[in-house]
């Protein structure tokens, strides 16, 4: 247990007793934006030696997403902080997606005093039903002895089972009122995730190695569970055992290298192509590892077919296992005990390992990416965005993608060489906007590699404000803006779900590189193919923030991989 800092009083003010419950649980950075009911807290920060980070932000939008990145990358909780009212309501759609992608991100807001409620005090706002059905856990706190007790209990919710995201709201006069030292102490280890893992059901993993015996084509499909759970060596030597595919989510993707030759790759409406679905509809038996087998993974529950395939699920959440899928072998545990105990009982077993269906797959996938990825044509087509991009990074770079062209073409194409969390993207909810802040947390998280953030023209408008953050901790990202002047993902649905009828959906022309500029960042302006390579290799080589703009075919007339547009 980390015991309180060395001051003299008996009694903290209850900020006082928040900075030490943070620092008890081994938090290194706060991401936050300070407001009127917040400074008590702040005076803490500022007077007490705790060692920690605090990260001022522009928008309490993107403190959250901060935390997020941070959490994802290093296996840490993540911390948000934020004022009462437009603080609160600014903060939530952070830790909403935080909660539903099962990353442990812990949102602060301060609140009016206890004192002033239901007087129309400014900013009164009720935290409490604001934030129960988006968090895993929340509480508003009445008195500061319960501060102590409420910090353990938010920490221990967002690090056990399915990791999720708590909130605490801390009135005003909370802050400065009394809590005993001796109350104060946490267990680090809560600050990490998973914190305590939940082995299988012995009897289940016996059925489970059983199907695993008889099945011809077995085929794991991963969610975010392996790399949350840091299952990647159990399931490296599961998938050679058995010789079986292994294909990921999005959120999955880092389950293993995507150059091992059972790697499959991405599969599902996002990000997966039909030689991807290929491998799925091939399969007798499919291992769901971590994943809950929603609408984009399975292609709305097409593939593989319910009732046509043989299905073990694995999950700590013992809600997601049946859901979508008759299960014929339940596991509800932590993904690296359930995996390591089938290793177990397949002791023995070791088939010789037969890639060719998975070799002919990426093939061919590949064949058609790479003659659009070497295409000259301008506007640049995404997928020679792609293409210069995984030349121009180290296989340890981290890539975090927003929605629109980002996220289904470089999960589809980017090559994730190494396990855990190097490619993400916010799956749960995908806000646009995402990528720039979760790339600072992210930075901030593993600060020794480059973090690059690809984001539409649509996410940069809605994220251009953070500019200066990055600029302020002089922070060495590259912000890579798909310029298309329009809402290309919508207008593409358009064009295929509703005969071409266009409404609403085109926006002007940007120059964000000029944009960037005004703010301090380094930039450029690619419109030429053939400059491309150049630019992006000198943005992320430079050592302080860089944005490369770059003018590119708009997502409706480009051939994404996303299922519904090309059926
Ligand atoms: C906050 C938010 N509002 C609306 C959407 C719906 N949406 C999904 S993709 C998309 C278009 C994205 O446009 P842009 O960022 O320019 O990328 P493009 O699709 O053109 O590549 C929209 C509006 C969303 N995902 N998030």
């Amino acid at each position: 247990m980390n015991k309180p800092v060395d001051t003299p009083a008996a009694i903290l003010t209850g900020a006082e007793a928040v900075v030490e419950m943070l620092r008890a649980h081994g938090v290194e950075v706060i991401f936050g934006l300070c407001g009127d009911t917040s400074l008590p807290l702040y005076d803490a920060l500022a007077r007490l030696p705790h060692g920690m980070k605090h990260v001022l932000t522009r928008d309490e939008r993107h403190a959250a997403y901060m935390a997020d990145g941070y959490a994802r990358v290093s296996g840490k909780v993540g911390v948000c902080e934020g004022p009462s009212g437009g603080g609160a309501t600014y903060i939530l759609p952070g830790l909403v997606e935080a909660n539903e992608s099962s990353v442990p991100v812990l949102g602060i807001n301060t609140d009016i005093a206890v004192s002033s409620r239901g007087r129309y005090t400014l900013t009164e706002l009720d935290q409490r039903a604001l934030m129960k059905p988006l968090t895993k856990w929340n509480a508003v706190l009445d008195r500061s002895a319960d501060i102590p007790r409420v910090f353990r209990a938010a920490f221990n919710a967002m690090t056990t089972g399915r990791p999720g995201a708590a909130h605490i709201a801390l009135p005003f006069d909370v802050q400065n009122g009394p809590v005993d030292r001796a109350e104060v102490w946490g267990d680090p280890s809560l600050g990490q995730y998973p914190s305590r893992r939940v082995a299988p059901d012995p009897f289940h993993v016996e059925l489970a190695a059983k199907l695993l015996r008889a099945a011809k084509r077995p085929l794991f499909i991963c969610g975010g569970g392996p790399v949350i759970s840091g299952a990647q060596g159990e399931l490296l030597e599961l998938a050679e055992r058995l010789s079986a595919p292994v294909a990921t989510t999005i959120s999955g993707q880092g389950s293993i290298s995507e150059e091992h030759p059972l790697a499959v790759g991405v599969v599902g409406s996002n990000g997966g192509t039909p030689e991807t679905r290929a491998v799925v509809d091939q399969a007798d038996l499919v291992v769901f590892v971590g994943c809950r087998a929603g609408s984009v993974t399975t292609e709305r529950w097409r593939h593989p077919v319910p009732g046509k395939v043989k299905v073990i699920h694995i999950d700590v959440d013992a809600d997601t296992i049946g859901a979508n899928y008759p299960v014929d072998v339940p596991l509800v545990a932590d993904a690296k005990l359930a995996l390591a105990a089938l290793n177990e009982a397949l002791d023995g077993v070791q088939r010789p390992l037969d890639a060719a269906a998975v070799r002919a797959a990426k093939e061919q996938k590949f064949a058609k990416f790479n003659a659009l990825a070497a295409s000259n044509d301008a506007p640049i087509k995404p997928e020679r965005v792609v293409a210069e991009l995984s030349k121009a990074l180290d296989a340890d770079a981290i890539v975090v993608a927003d929605p629109g062209t980002p996220c289904p073409y470089l999960s589809a194409y980017y090559p994730v060489r190494r396990t855990g969390r190097t490619l993400f993207s916010n799956r749960a909810h995908g806000a646009l906007g995402y990528s720039m802040a979760a790339a600072v947390g992210a930075h901030f998280g593993r600060p020794s590699v480059k973090t690059v953030a690809v984001m539409g023209d649509g996410s940069f408008g809605m994220c251009a404000g953070e500019l200066e953050t990055l600029v302020r901790y002089k922070l060495p990202l590259t912000l890579i803006v798909i310029r298309n002047a329009v809402y290309g993902w919508i207008k593409a649905g358009q064009k295929t779900g509703y005969g071409e009828r266009y409404f609403s959906v085109d926006f002007g022309v940007t120059d964000h590189a000029k944009v960037a500029e005004a703010f301090g960042v380094k930039s450029w302006k690619v419109e030429d193919p053939a400059k491309l390579h150049a630019a992006l290799k000198a943005a992320v080589s430079y050592g302080g923030p860089t944005l490369v703009d770059v003018e590119c075919q708009p997502l409706h007339e480009a051939k994404a991989p996303v299922s519904e547009w090309v059926a």
